[in-house]
């Protein structure tokens, strides 16, 4: 990091020439000016490559430049000229990368050969393909598989991630986490009992139908950039666009298309959200609660007065379970408790209630702000509960509409990763496959967590991700891996996770999606599913970055051929050969999901599996659409209540980022460059705290469990956020997150609501004072 670090205001929309010159900048540096745009020009088309940053839904009509500043990142960061090679392990060893910042180390490139650990010389040393599945299939055989836990990072495909959950039935483990578990978890818990669906219930086609939003806790202009054009046709609409966020994001503020030359040239900006409400962290429930209450009591009123009735008593009546319960609940919330835990008044609510019972088709969204906190749960069915007050579920133009995270990691639970085995049709297995699956539930991220931190898990086998960094409780989770058995990471790049090897540890590194990945029968395909149960097709189209590299559904074949009995039934060889056969496979095993499944997934637009609640079908055990009474009105109950000095901190990405991937230290709209190490506080809670801006202070975690965690060294920087809350960055902020503090019904990491005190470290340099 060269840059003295600079923070100040940025006064530009989100889009606009910041983002043009943000991709220059990024194509350059990687080596991609020229060629990188011929590629980026397939992204997102019918007959392109997926993006491999979000997840959110690929129009069937594509914009000449369907990709976003960050999704040009995220091919930038991966086709780099950049190689990790056998050689820099030579001139690196372990204890020197340990002191390099995530950012220098997925700088440094593309892993290029297979690699294994060397503790004589504290570095990896090439080791061949033969070799490298030899040994992992000879250590996985010796374990009781329920001490393995195979984790997968939402970004493999559907043909990758069915067969890694097959191997990991066939070998006998349901220990199956994936990204989704720090994640959406929350969401597919909290949906099934609400609606009897998993996954959201909006496709791209509502939001030209839809004539309100309300939009919760995900940050747009920087996490989902592309769904910025729906939300721009919509405002241009004049659909009221209602936002519920601690904190200002400037993609929920204004945008300027950057794919729009006249607004480029006349610099016109669309306001995004029609109302802000700069509500509390974890205040949500209760400013929910508020919204219901003047809708329920609206429409008490009406009713006893003859006027015209606020509610779709239709809908609750034919739709609905739990109606009365929960109007009791809403009628009986108190607003001094709901002012004061939602962070808003009365009547900032009331304008929100009047706005979205005006509407007739309702979109809720929301992203992390929801899910990662302990009532995560009862946050995301508090959305629903909302909905349903209108009939906003299964009709055109409305729905709820989850954000997802990585490219894929929706899909990768439809096709059987995850540790839940009620959600896998584990009979269907059995009978395509002639074996008697685990029947147990398998490790959540969490216990994955607390299994290593017990040494009770033996071996972890990674496709993609950084754990060790995105997981909570770093400290105590990186000081365990070193007790592993067995530590093997398929990857892209160098990240920390390699750093911290266990016993036997490997490195197998793969193909990316953007690569030409050639089988025998030709150059292969894969497909993924977007945040919108929307299936498309993606074919790579770049030279891969080593001739060495394997794919990731030829890694998977192998390992699992290295480790389990032959079973003619799993033609691994013949997969590999032609993923269309996988595909095939999948179909066989989910006929409603992917009818036609080679045949339809080069549809533009992709194709749409069914979603029950969508057409007000409720695979719920009441047969109905259920409201759910939340527990309390507070997320987080019990954190910073009664204490002044302890904040509720949420860890945030920064605009330069792809979760623990860190792609610069330029945060662009919230004005912050040349370091990540900042702590967004309130003026008047700095004052309070006799602090200034710049001032460097340590975070400690404000739990009472005999374990210190702390983070040194964040700059104190006013901010537009409530009081008694702050803001810093992920990954930097995960050793204060205690493992058991969570959601507690979907067990995702509770990173929104982490309760920290702040004590001066060090007064603000003079020459930092600007
Ligand atoms: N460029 C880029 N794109 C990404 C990613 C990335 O890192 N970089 N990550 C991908 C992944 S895996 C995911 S899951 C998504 C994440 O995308 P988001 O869901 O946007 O996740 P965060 O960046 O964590 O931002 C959470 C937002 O919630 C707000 N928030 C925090 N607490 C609360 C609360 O209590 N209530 C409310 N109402 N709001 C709150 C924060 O201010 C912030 O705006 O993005 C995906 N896309
Ligand atoms: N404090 C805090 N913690 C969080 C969050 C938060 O908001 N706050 N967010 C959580 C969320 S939502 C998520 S999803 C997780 C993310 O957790 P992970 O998914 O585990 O982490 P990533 O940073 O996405 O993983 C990056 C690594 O993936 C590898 N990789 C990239 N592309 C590929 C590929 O095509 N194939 C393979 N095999 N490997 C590849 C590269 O080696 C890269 O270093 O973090 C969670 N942790
Ligand atoms: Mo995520």
């Amino acid at each position: 990091m060269s840059d003295e670090p600079k923070i100040k205001p940025y006064p530009g929309p989100a889009g606009g020439w910041g983002s043009v010159r943000s991709v220059e900048s990024i194509l350059a540096k990687e080596g991609r000016l020229v060629s990188g745009n011929a590629i980026l020009l397939k992204q997102n088309k019918p007959d392109g490559y997926a993006c491999v940053s979000c997840a959110w839904a690929k129009p069937a009509d594509p914009h000449p430049f369907e990709y976003c500043e960050n999704g040009a990142k995220a091919t930038a960061w991966e086709l780099t000229t950049k190689r990790v090679t056998p050689e820099f392990f030579g001139r690196h060893t372990l204890p020197e990368l340990r002191t390099w910042s995530d950012h220098d180390l997925e700088e440094a490139g593309r892993l290029t050969h297979p690699m294994r650990y060397d503790s004589a010389s504290d570095t990896y040393v090439p080791v061949s393909w033969d070799k490298a599945f030899q040994e992992i299939g000879q250590e996985l055989k010796g374990f009781d598989p329920r001490q393995v836990v195979l984790y997968a990072s939402g970004r493999a495909s559907l043909e990758t991630s069915y067969m890694w959950a097959l191997f990991a039935r066939l070998y006998g483990t349901n220990n199956l986490p994936d990204s989704s578990n720090m994640c959406h978890e929350t969401t597919s818990v909290a949906l099934p009992e609400s609606i009897g669906v998993p996954v959201g219930t909006v496709i791209l086609d509502d939001f030209e139908l839809t004539d309100c939003i309300l939009f919760f806790g995900q940050n747009v202009g920087t996490n989902s950039p592309r769904m910025l054009h729906p939300l721009q046709e919509a405002s241009k609409r004049g659909v009221p666009i209602i936002t519920f966020n601690p904190l200002k994001e400037r993609g929920l503020e204004r945008f300027t298309n950057p794919q729009a030359p006249t607004e480029m040239l006349t610099g016109s900006e669309t306001r995004i959200s029609s109302q802000y409400h700069q509500v509390k962290i974890g205040g949500d429930v209760a400013a929910l609660m508020g919204l219901a209450k003047i809708l329920i009591e609206s429409d008490d009123k009406a009713r006893a007065t003859g006027g015209r009735p606020v509610l779709d008593h239709a809908f609750i009546a034919e739709h609905t379970h739990g109606f009365e319960e929960f109007a009791q609940a809403a009628r009986q919330a108190q607003w001094p408790e709901l002012e004061r835990r939602s962070g808003l008044s009365r009547s900032t609510l009331e304008a929100a209630a009047t706005a979205y019972s005006r509407a007739n088709a309702v979109i809720g969204i929301y992203g992390m702000g929801l899910t990662q906190h302990k009532a995560g749960v009862e946050n995301v069915q508090m959305v629903v509960n909302l909905l349903l007050l209108r009939g906003n579920i299964g009709k055109p133009g409305a729905g709820i509409c989850p954000v997802r995270g990585h490219s894929n990691v929706q899909g990768q639970r439809t096709v059987g990763i995850a540790e839940k085995p009620e959600l896998v049709p584990l009979d269907k297995l059995n009978e395509q496959y002639g074996f008697e699956p685990p029947r147990w539930r398998g490790m959540t991220t969490v216990e994955a967590c607390e299994g290593i931190i017990k040494n009770e898990v033996k071996a972890f086998v990674a496709l993609g991700g950084n754990f060790v960094r995105a997981a909570p409780e770093t400290a105590a989770l990186e000081e365990a891996w070193t007790r592993l058995r067995l530590s093997v990471q398929i990857s892209t790049k160098l990240n920390r996770n390699h750093l911290i090897p266990g016993e036997v540890t490997y490195i197998l590194p793969c193909l990316g999606r953007i690569e030409i990945d050639e089988q025998a029968t030709g150059p292969q395909a894969v497909a993924v599913e977007d945040s919108t149960a929307c299936i498309h097709g993606s074919k790579g189209i770049a030279k891969p970055a080593s001739p060495d590299l394997l794919s990731e559904p030829r890694i998977v074949a192998e390992l699992a051929k290295a480790t389990l009995p032959s079973n003619p039934k799993v033609p691994w060889d013949e997969w590999v050969a032609d993923y269309a056969r996988v595909r095939d496979a999948i179909e066989k095993t989910y006929p409603e999901d992917f009818r036609a499944f080679n045949g339809r997934m080069w549809k533009p637009g992709g194709f749409h599996r069914p979603i029950a609640a969508r057409e007000r079908r409720w695979k719920t055990k009441t047969g109905k659409a259920n409201f759910v009474v939340p527990q309390s009105l507070e997320a987080d109950l019990g954190i910073a209540e009664n204490d002044r000095d302890i904040f509720k901190l949420m860890t945030v990405r920064s605009n330069d980022q792809f979760n623990t991937t860190v792609y610069g230290y330029y945060d662009r709209f919230r004005g912050v460059r040349g370091t990540r190490m900042v702590l967004f506080m309130s003026r008047n809670d700095i004052a309070r705290l006799s602090l200034q801006e710049g001032d460097m202070v340590t975070l400690t975690t404000a739990v009472d469990d005999g374990i210190v965690r702390q983070v040194n060294g964040l700059r104190v920087t006013p901010y537009d956020i409530p009081e008694g809350c702050c803001a810093a960055y992920y990954p930097e902020c995960n050793p204060l997150i205690p493992v058991w503090h969570h959601a507690d019904k979907s067990k995702v990491p509770a990173a929104k609501s982490i309760p920290i005190r702040i004590t001066l470290q060090q007064k603000q340099l003079p020459e930092a004072a600007e």
